[in-house]
């Protein structure tokens, strides 16, 4: 079966690597998928981010990357996915996940699978790790080396 991780990836962090992997474990073929938000701009263009993903999970075979725009659930049934992975950390996401979830399955019927977060990685977001970087914190710990360098190196640039 063909699944699809969805998000931001603004930029992709240790705990997203950890929750595709685990699906690529699972699942015949993996999509990470970039949500394209046309109302934000993110720190890396959806271009970037899904370069940096492909860097990060390079590795795997069984995993491609690409962008969407409108509905995940639209995109899924184009692609032929079968089902939404997500990772969970906390009660907070699951109160966010969840509806969505059941809204995406009565929308097609497409099915969400969570995958408990590794507690490692817990407490880490896109958000956080760049809140943290720009105040001049070490996060190398969350991020690979290469997505680590872009991210340095795009917060110098201003
Ligand atoms: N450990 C484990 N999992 C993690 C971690 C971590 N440290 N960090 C994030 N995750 C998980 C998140 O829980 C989420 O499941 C996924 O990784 C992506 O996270 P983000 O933050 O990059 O992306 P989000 O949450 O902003 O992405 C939301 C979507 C873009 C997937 C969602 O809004 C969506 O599907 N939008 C498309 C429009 C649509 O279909 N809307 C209707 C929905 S019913």
């Amino acid at each position: 079966m063909k699944a699809v991780c969805p998000g931001s990836f603004d930029p992709v962090t240790l705990g997203h690597v950890d929750v595709v992997r685990r699906a690529a474990a699972m699942f015949d073929e993996v999509v990470v998928a970039v949500a394209v938000n046309p109302n934000k701009q993110g720190t890396f263009s959806v271009d970037e981010r899904r370069e940096l993903i492909a860097g990060a999970v390079g590795d795997l075979p069984n995993v491609s990357t690409a962008a969407f725009t409108g509905l995940l659930v639209d995109w899924c049934r184009e692609q032929g996915v079968g089902v939404i992975a997500k990772g969970l950390r906390s009660d907070t996401d699951y109160a966010y996940e969840l509806p969505m979830a059941q809204m995406n399955r009565h929308l097609t019927g497409v099915d969400t699978v969570f995958l408990t977060a590794d507690p490692a990685h817990t407490f880490v977001s896109s958000s956080l790790v760049k809140e943290v970087a720009r105040g001049g914190g070490d996060v190398s710990a969350f991020l690979t080396p290469g997505v680590l360098e872009a991210l340095t190196r795009r917060l110098a640039e201003g």
